[in-house]
């Protein structure tokens, strides 16, 4: 495939405003691409400075061809092929981290944003709070100057445009964390505060920090990918990217500096992301991380195996219907019942090869706001929901390592390591599990019914499997 020419920028780099942390498979499908259709439709300075905190792979596959690649979007009633312009640099902080900052603190910059995953926060999940334990942020604490973490880069911008009397910047957080927008200010102001005092207060003052609500399945992108694109268009882009045809972006409307003219390329700007987002967080990503630890178990490489299986897809009616739509707030403008509905359609799209491998990545980070806040307010009504129970069971199986036919399994978590030694040592897992404060919050780790419930899903899934744990969850 490399024998073909290489996709290459045709025409002039745009000018940057926004500097982009994380260039991976979701900011190119979703951000870059609402980027890309606000600019010719509306105009205006909004290339994109994309940085990787240390990978070089995105540099490396985007800068030979002039920041431009495929955005590919497939459906099951064909593909259709768009070349995306917004990036007009990437560069790599741990090579050059001053470089970073300079950009950061060009005053041309007017926004930063983020989709860093999860653990890129270096927060407690369970708390929200800073992890000064977190290797980065300790380095980061001690060299203010040179940091290494997406929040100590955006406390020295802003430090430095301060001491150059330069506007501040609106930080915007588009991963997939509860009050996104919230938590990064508080982070943001946590780490300034242990700094300098002042330079809390001024970044108070000078930045804005919009929750945002994302949405858009995007698997990251494979070889087979890059050659199928290579068929179809002839070139060869190793940046390319494919996801599914459906995206929603729920914005709030709080810019300190402007913002790309979004709303033309159908993000919606609203006062208050919050009823959207727990939506999203809860029935999105909380089925999904159900399949991809119970569905992973049982064998289902894809989402859509997956929920090809009747069992599976009646697991996620079952779940938004019984235990998740009951703690919502209907959002403006959606209606709950349809909203999953349309998931599950989603999910069936077999053109769309999302692995649950890929989705069951990173679980310590995830389960606080996909499942556990969930099992809370259910508890908080008197109701012990058993099919969450299961996926936190299922969650508690998959990270011991191994399949239902012994086979190993590959888990990537920053806490897999803890994880090991406490699975090692215990006698009773679902129990030693509990007890990761950084995953589970104490009332909820100390309720006995959530215990019960978690420790008898654990037992079956052990005993019967996954695949007949479902079966039963779903005929009681
Ligand atoms: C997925 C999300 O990988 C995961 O954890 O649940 O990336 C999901 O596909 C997106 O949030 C969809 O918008």
């Amino acid at each position: 495939m490399r024998n073909r020419p290489r996709l290459k920028r045709d025409g002039a780099k745009p000018k940057t405003g926004i500097v982009h942390f994380g260039p991976g498979a979701f900011f190119r499908a979703f951000n870059a691409v609402y980027t890309h259709e606000a600019i010719e439709n509306a105009g205006g300075d909004w290339g994109i400075i994309a940085v990787s905190l240390r990978s070089t792979a995105a540099r490396d596959q985007l800068l030979p061809q002039g920041g431009v690649y495929t955005s590919v979007t497939r459906t099951q009633s064909g593909t259709k092929h768009e070349i995306i312009g917004p990036i007009a640099d990437v560069k790599v902080a741990a090579e050059d981290p001053f470089a970073v900052l300079d950009a950061m603190t060009d005053p041309s910059v007017k926004i930063v944003s983020l989709t860093i995953t999860e653990k890129g926060y270096c927060h407690e999940p369970a708390t929200g709070r800073l992890n000064l334990d977190h290797p980065d942020v300790i380095h980061d604490l001690a060299h203010a100057d040179s940091p290494q973490s997406a929040i100590g880069f955006i406390v020295s911008a802003l430090a430095r445009r301060r001491k150059a009397d330069f506007p501040g910047f609106t930080v915007l957080s588009c991963d997939n964390l509860p009050s996104n927008g919230q938590l990064v200010r508080e982070l943001v102001l946590e780490f300034a505060r242990i700094i300098d005092g002042q330079l809390a207060e001024w970044i108070e003052q000078n930045a804005s920090f919009p929750a945002t609500m994302v949405d858009r399945i995007t698997p990251a992108t494979t070889d087979q990918d890059i050659e199928t694109l290579g068929f179809e268009a002839g070139y060869y882009d190793p940046a390319c990217v494919a996801h599914e045809a459906f995206r929603q972006w729920v914005i709030e409307d709080n810019f300190v500096g402007g913002r790309p003219a979004w709303e033309t390329a159908g993000a919606q700007f609203v006062t208050s992301v919050g009823a959207h987002e727990t939506m999203k967080l809860r029935c999105l990503n909380g089925t999904h991380s159900a399949l991809a630890y119970l569905g992973y178990l049982a064998g289902y490489e894809t989402i859509s195996e997956c929920v090809a299986d009747r069992h599976f897809a009646s697991l996620c009616e079952k779940l938004w219907h019984n235990e998740i739509i009951p703690t919502l707030q209907q959002p403006h403008g959606e209606d709950l019942g349809a909203y999953c509905d349309g998931l599950l359609q989603r999910y069936r799209d077999p053109t769309v090869r999302h692995r649950t491998w890929q989705i069951a990545m990173d679980g310590s980070q995830k389960l606080p706001q996909r499942i556990l806040g969930t099992i809370t307010d259910n508890l908080a009504k008197g109701f012990v929901p058993p099919g969450l129970c299961l996926v936190v069971a299922g969650w508690m199986r998959y990270i011991g390592g191994h399949d239902e036919s012994g086979g190993a399994i590959d888990v990537r978590d920053p806490l897999a390591g803890r994880i090991k030694d406490i699975c090692e040592g215990a006698s009773d897992t679902v129990n030693a599990l509990l007890t990761l404060e950084e995953v589970f919050p104490q009332e909820l780790a100390d309720s006995s019914e959530f215990q019960h419930a978690v420790a008898a899903a654990y037992r079956r899934l052990v005993t019967l499997g996954a695949r007949a744990s479902v079966a039963e969850f779903i005929k009681d």
